[in-house]
């Protein structure tokens, strides 16, 4: 007994301490955002009522008995006035859920709530769900729109690892109790990073797809595709168009998908998006914005050349390496901007910026001109403007 109260006790306030712990931000010389020392959401963050019996009797050595590998993906909203966040938690056994911690500024003291939200299932149960990217719709609803993962139906027997992933939907009035829509019908393979758009378009419910052929592989697909459907309670867009393609030698070579929901400015819509890229050390998920034009949302503005945030850091290490990965973001009423974005696949961080500095540099870095010589000409053209002040 004594052990246990004494375990206890270190183990209450060393919790309290990391979810009190102040954050502070790190400048960057680049000036368009900055970083914030500490992880926002960890799997320490998760409440010790989640993985411990709290019963001495049924557990004398207060060992954990549910546990947490890692807190991440999380998709983001402002709710109540206070920053939300809808993390996906993955425990020790590998399955994914969906939590919600809040804070009152966004940086720091992010509070779990008191249990994980219960999904309900479609009649095809998830095995494994995450992801989820938050749209206040303007329909009224909240929805949560997120990957659901099942074994691949006509794998043979031994094959123990072919996936199927497609779009799961959910919506709710109050984050706590969640309506399950059927999962969205594509024509165009599997999805993943599949996000709803704030607003109709054309009378219709708009998703920003990322059809691929296989679990992983993206095969012919791999972009970012765009898709209106009729019904959100019989999901099924019919015809999907690219909006933004993987390409050869950019940070998007291999795949890309959209992050959270885009942010309305008066200059068009602001894009978070992730870009895949192969190296000899694996895959390299980094992040970028771009512009869509206000009122064709498949015409894309403004691109800048290659990241805006990629990994740095302690950030280059975890369960999957060398990612940064963004779901959510959240853009207050006095234009700061909160960009959540986790590392390689195992805990959460936060940069801010304003939309000003945001929509400055989507506007004015230069494009990727796709050729090592349209890089120099691009610094030569600046080095020249530069030099022109001094005339
Ligand atoms: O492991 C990196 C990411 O891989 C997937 O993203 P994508 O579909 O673009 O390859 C997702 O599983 C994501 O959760 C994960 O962070």
């Amino acid at each position: 007994m004594n052990h246990f109260n004494t375990r206890l006790k270190l183990l209450r306030s060393q919790h309290r301490n990391l979810i009190d712990r102040q954050n502070t931000k790190v400048d960057q010389i680049h000036g368009i955002y900055e970083r914030w020392k500490n992880p926002v959401v960890t799997a320490d963050h998760i409440p010790l009522e989640w993985r411990f019996d709290l019963n001495p009797e049924t557990n004398p050595l207060l060992l954990e008995r549910i546990g947490v590998n890692a807190a991440f993906n999380a998709g983001a909203m402002k709710w109540n006035g206070k920053y939300i966040v809808v993390v996906r938690v993955e425990g020790w056994d590998r399955k994914s859920y969906f939590a919600v911690a809040e804070s009152d500024n966004g940086v720091d003291e992010f509070r779990f709530w008191a249990r994980p939200i219960t999904l309900p299932e479609t009649e095809d149960p998830d095995i494994n769900v995450y992801d989820m990217r938050l749209t206040r719709h303007e329909d009224g609803w909240v929805y949560g729109v997120f990957c659901t993962e099942r074994k691949a139906p006509d794998a043979p027997a031994a094959d123990t690892s072919s996936a199927v992933a497609a779009a799961g939907i959910a919506r709710t009035k109050d984050l706590v109790n969640w309506e399950r829509l059927p999962d969205l019908i594509t024509y165009s393979g599997q999805q993943r990073n599949v996000v709803l758009h704030p607003e109709f378009v054309d009378g219709k419910y708009a998703f920003y797809t990322r059809p691929q052929d296989g679990f992983i592989d993206t095969g012919s697909g791999g972009g970012i595709g765009f898709g209106l459907c009729e019904d959100i309670l019989k999901p099924e867009i019919k015809e999907e168009s690219i909006v933004d393609a993987k390409t050869y030698h950019t940070i998007y070579e291999v795949k890309n998908g959209q992050g959270p929901a885009p942010i309305k400015t008066d200059q068009g819509w602001l894009h978070l998006a992730h870009g895949v890229r192969n190296t000899a050390a694996g895959l390299r998920y980094v992040l970028y914005l771009f512009m869509t034009d206000s009122e064709d949302l498949t015409r894309i503005t403004h691109k800048p050349a290659g990241f805006i945030i990629a990994p740095m850091g302690e950030e280059r290490v975890g369960d999957v390496s060398n990612v940064v990965f963004s779901n959510g973001w959240i853009a207050d009423e006095d234009g700061c901007v909160f960009i959540y974005y986790a590392s390689s696949d195992t805990r959460m961080h936060v940069a801010t910026s304003s939309i000003e500095r945001l929509v400055d540099y989507v506007m004015n870095t230069p494009e990727d001109g796709l050729r090592s010589a349209a890089s120099v000409s691009a610094i030569n053209s600046l080095i020249d403007r530069n030099q022109s002040l001094e005339d």
